[in-house]
This record gives structure tokens, sequence and C-alpha cells, in this order.
């Protein structure tokens, strides 16, 4: 990634509103339909989180996805700095238990984002401090997509974290068209709504909805 890209990109970030995180355990029409759609509908970052791939398909998915986002969204790879690196997507998404973020930056430099996943007020802390780009707070609710996730803790955790770091915070976790109104209002930049979105037969009716309504609460 050139400076210019970058530095539109970490810009970027701090206005996301929704964020498109892939699952093609659940998706109906497939990882890169999803992600077609959700671009097409103006999403501006997606991550491709593939648990069940070989690293041959994965390439070649997210070498897919890296030419679907291209100058329109930022691309990122979960866990996988491996695949991130080989097809040079913007960044990676991390999570307490994956590569330590420091180890993470050494191999991926300076000029590519890092998102990590933290689950209280200290983690997000440490996470500022260690050099991520924006945290991944959750899960905000009890979710039954990632069998580990534990409890969620609840909207106004949000809250907590959003008075104590200064890096965007992405709301994770079991968050539906019925309760993320609150994780927005207290105070998530953007959120993620796995099921929600990729369960659907109208990936991009329902991305376009959590855009355009995420987008009016924040002006509200
Ligand atoms: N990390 C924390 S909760 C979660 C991940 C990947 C799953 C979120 O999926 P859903 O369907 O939006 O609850
Ligand atoms: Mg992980």
């Amino acid at each position: 990634m050139n400076q210019k890209d970058f530095n539109w990109k970490k810009s970027l970030l701090k206005e996301i509103d929704f964020y498109l995180v892939t699952d093609s355990g659940l998706s109906k029409k497939g990882t890169l339909s999803d992600v077609q759609e959700a671009v097409e509908s103006g999403c501006r970052i997606v991550q491709y989180r593939e648990k069940n791939k070989s690293t041959k398909e994965m390439v070649f998915e997210a070498s897919e996805i890296k030419r679907i986002c291209s100058g329109r969204a930022i691309f990122l790879v979960n866990d996988r700095i491996d695949v991130a690196l080989a097809v040079d997507a913007d960044g990676v998404h991390i999570g307490q238990d994956d590569m330590p973020i420091e180890k993470a930056r050494s191999l991926l430099g300076e000029d590519k984002i890092i998102g990590l996943s933290v689950g209280n007020r200290e983690e997000a802390i440490q996470a500022e401090k260690a050099g991520a780009d924006y945290v991944g707070l959750g899960p905000i609710f009890d979710t039954a997509t990632k069998k580990d996730a534990g409890e969620g803790i609840g909207p106004l955790r949000i809250k907590e974290v959003k008075a104590a770091i200064k890096l965007p915070i992405v709301a994770i976790g079991g968050i539906n068209k019925e309760n993320y109104e609150s994780a927005v209002q207290n105070g998530a930049d953007s959120l993620v709504a796995i099921s929600a979105v990729v369960c659907s037969d109208d990936v991009k009716r329902e991305t376009k909805y959590f855009i355009d309504t995420i987008q009016r609460i924040k002006k509200a």
C-alpha cells in the first residue's frame, strides 16, 4: 500500500459504520457473493474470516476479495497474517490468543491496519498502547456464531471503553436489527452483525439497512 492509500484507509477507519465479517458456514450465497453485495451497498470495510478452508483456497478467495474491495473498501484478513501478506491485504484482525500484536506489527510493517479483539476496558487500553489501529469489542450480546465467545458484556460496556481509549471501536457479537441501536447509542463507531446479514437471502438489502440506520443514529 502506498502512503496516500494508507492515509485514506486510516481516516476511513474512523468513518466506518457497518463492518462486514464473512462466514462461509452461515452464508447463503457464498463468501465472494456476500462481499460483492456488501461493497456494492456501500460497506467500506471487509474482514475475511475463514476457519474451514485450505490455505490455498483462502489465498484464492482473499485475492478475489482484494479485487472486489479495491478502491472502495478496506480489506482485512482474520488471524492469518500469512494469507494477508500473500495477497497484500490492507491488514489483519487478530484476537487475544492469536499472534501477539507486536509480532504482527513487525511482520506486517507500519503501513498495515491491525485490529485487535478486546473484551473489556483493560484489554482495550493495552491494545491502544500496543499499537492497534482499532479494537473489536465484544461479544456485546450472546451469540451462537462464535462458540467460545463467552457471555455478552452488554452495550453499556462500550461507553466505558469509549471513555478509556481514542481508537475506533467496532462492536461485535449477537448484534441484530432489534438491538443494534443500543450499541451505536453507547458509542460504537461501527458494528459487525455476521448472522444478521450473511444468513439473509439479501445481503445487499441488509447491509444497506445497517449502513443507513447507523448513519442516521450517529447524526441524531
Ligand atoms: N467475535 C466475537 S463475537 C463473534 C466474533 C467473530 C461472532 C459474531 O457473530 P454474530 O452472528 O454477529 O453474533
Ligand atoms: Mg482469532
